[in-house]
């Protein structure tokens, strides 16, 4: 079976990169795909993206690293993928993700969504939050894979505290 884990990934995180690791072992194959998402302004581009991915991902045998624009579940068709692997965190994300996952059921009704839930010493970690830790100087090589940490602090000329 082959699963589509699609995101914003900007950057991709421990969390994400444990959803991964997790997620590998459930499926045949898992496509790591990078939402290009012209309406919003990312701290790193795609290309640069992928490339977080690929390096902090070469342990894992399964997996392949694209990026995709329009629907998530054409892209999944397109890709002969019949899963959307998905995390949860708090409750907030539950709202969000099954909105997301009943969505795409009505678009294409074979293609499901699995979720995976975080692992606790993940459950308070976002991209986001590492970009405004490492904004104000602070500490993100406990959040973040090492090639990824060393992208922010650069992007932010700062330097590791
Ligand atoms: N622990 C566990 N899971 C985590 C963690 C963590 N610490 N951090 C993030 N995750 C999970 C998120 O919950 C999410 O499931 C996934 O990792 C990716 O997260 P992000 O933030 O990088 O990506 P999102 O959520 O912004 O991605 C949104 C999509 C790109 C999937 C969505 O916008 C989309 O499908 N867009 C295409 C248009 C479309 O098809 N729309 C219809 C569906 S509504």
């Amino acid at each position: 079976m082959r699963a589509i884990y699609p995101g914003s990934f900007d950057p991709i995180t421990l969390g994400h990169l444990d959803i991964i690791e997790r997620g590998s072992k459930l499926f045949d194959s898992v496509v790591v795909a990078v939402l290009c998402n012209p309406s919003k302004k990312p701290l790193f581009p795609v290309s640069q993206r992928i490339e977080q991915i690929r390096i902090c991902t070469q342990h894992i045998p399964n997996i392949e690293i694209d990026s995709f624009d329009g629907l998530t579940v054409e892209y999944a068709r397109l890709q002969g993928a019949t899963a959307l692997l998905r995390g949860l965190r708090v409750l907030s994300d539950f709202e969000k993700e099954l909105q997301m996952a009943h969505t795409n059921k009505t678009l294409m009704d074979e293609i499901e969504t699995v979720f995976l839930a975080t692992s606790n010493q993940y459950s308070f970690l976002s991209s986001s939050v590492v970009k405004e830790v490492a904004q104000f100087g602070g500490a993100i090589d406990h959040l973040v894979p090492e090639n990824v940490a060393h992208n922010i602090y650069q992007c932010y000329n700062k330097t590791p505290p």
